[in-house]
């Protein structure tokens, strides 16, 4: 049994600490009737004193009373600080009775859903993302992609050339993400599929369906036996995935220095084709370069638009509202 200067001890102890987490006048009342109040244990320890010992009565009697000052003195700083604040808050011209402002909510960038949305349906396709770099050099960006200097297909990826450059390689900033195919390639091993997701950059005028700055995502799958029925394959049902099974959508074939054969998609939109990417199979020198037998591994690229699939997937009209930074239109996408 504990005697009764260590029961007050504790007693005293558990209606200080309880004190110091009271945020409000209410709680401070209780507090003030739980350890002080009439039917406290203080008071009760008072009211029974006859059951101490006589050589203890005395100072047990005053000990108890001055916990009970203590306390009392202790409520009333606690309560005169909150009436402090309340009368700050007056001061300060602060109605405390209105209601708090609204939290105002952001919400994502519509290119940015619909790269997530993209990368989404690709991974369920089992293409896993990786990143690479904006700043590239002409050897990525065209060289290794079999678009040497002189090649027609550079002026359609005119660009921006940067002033700094890398072990004496001038940089620029990509055209497209296909330079990650090539960078893939160096450090894999296949079978390989990937999803590449990033901004690209064109030296060229703005319209209805183009930027200087869009995001591209590309795709690489390189196996075993891959054939041009499974690029087919992998584009409808991304395509059917990301707009609907009842979208109209189109493979023709097009021209790109890294692929062979080449195809470009499109989906029907307002009356319309609208380009949403280029594909093809592997180029085999691209395969041989990265010290792989052509005879035995095949593959295929694309590079999609994202841009080009938001304005798909919320009829937009055109492509340069997503980059006005008008609120009023970016508001309208939830994520
Ligand atoms: C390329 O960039 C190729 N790298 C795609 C590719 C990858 C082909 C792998 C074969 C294999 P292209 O320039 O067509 O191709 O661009 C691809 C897509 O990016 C276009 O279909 C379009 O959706 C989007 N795009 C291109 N330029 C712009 C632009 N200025 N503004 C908005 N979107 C654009």
């Amino acid at each position: 049994m504990s005697t009764i200067n260590e029961q007050l001890d504790s007693l005293k102890t558990e209606a200080l600490s309880s004190l110091n987490n009271i945020i409000n006048k209410e709680e401070l009342m209780m507090w003030r009737t739980k350890y002080t109040g009439r039917s406290s244990a203080l008071s009760s320890i008072l009211k029974n004193l006859k059951d101490v010992p006589q050589e203890k009565r005395k100072e047990i009697g005053l000990l108890v009373n001055d916990i009970k000052k203590n306390l009392e003195l202790l409520f009333k700083d606690k309560d005169a600080s909150f009436d402090n604040k309340i009368a700050n808050e007056i001061d300060r011209n602060i109605d405390i009775s209105l209601p708090g402002l609204p939290v105002r909510n952001g919400s994502l960038h519509p290119i940015t859903i619909a790269l997530n949305k993209t990368l989404k349906v690709l991974s369920q396709l089992g293409f896993s993302s990786i990143e690479g770099p904006e700043a590239e050099t002409s050897h990525y960006n065209f060289d290794s992609l079999r678009i040497p200097d002189d090649h027609p297909a550079r002026d359609m990826w005119d660009t921006f050339w940067l002033d700094s450059s890398f072990n004496n390689e001038e940089l620029l900033l990509r055209t497209h993400t296909s330079p990650m195919q090539i960078r893939f390639l160096e450090e894999n091993d296949p079978p390989i599929r990937i999803a590449v997701p990033g901004k690209c950059y064109r030296y060229e005028s703005t319209d209805a369906t183009h930027e200087w700055m869009m995001h591209q995502v590309e795709i690489l799958a390189i196996d075993k036996n891959v054939s041009i029925a499974n690029l087919k394959a992998t584009l409808q049902s991304f395509a059917y995935e990301m707009f609907g099974s009842d979208a109209k959508i189109m493979l023709r074939n097009s021209y790109f220095p890294f692929v062979e054969p080449g195809v470009e998609m499109a989906v029907f939109f307002r009356g319309e084709w609208l380009e949403v990417m280029g594909a093809g199979m592997v180029h085999p020198d691209i395969i041989s370069a990265a010290g792989y037998d052509p005879n035995v591994y095949s593959g295929f690229a694309a590079g999609m638009g994202i841009e080009r699939i938001a304005m798909l997937l919320w009829d937009i009209d055109d492509i340069r509202y997503f980059y006005q930074n008008d609120l009023r239109f970016l508001k309208k996408f939830k994520n």
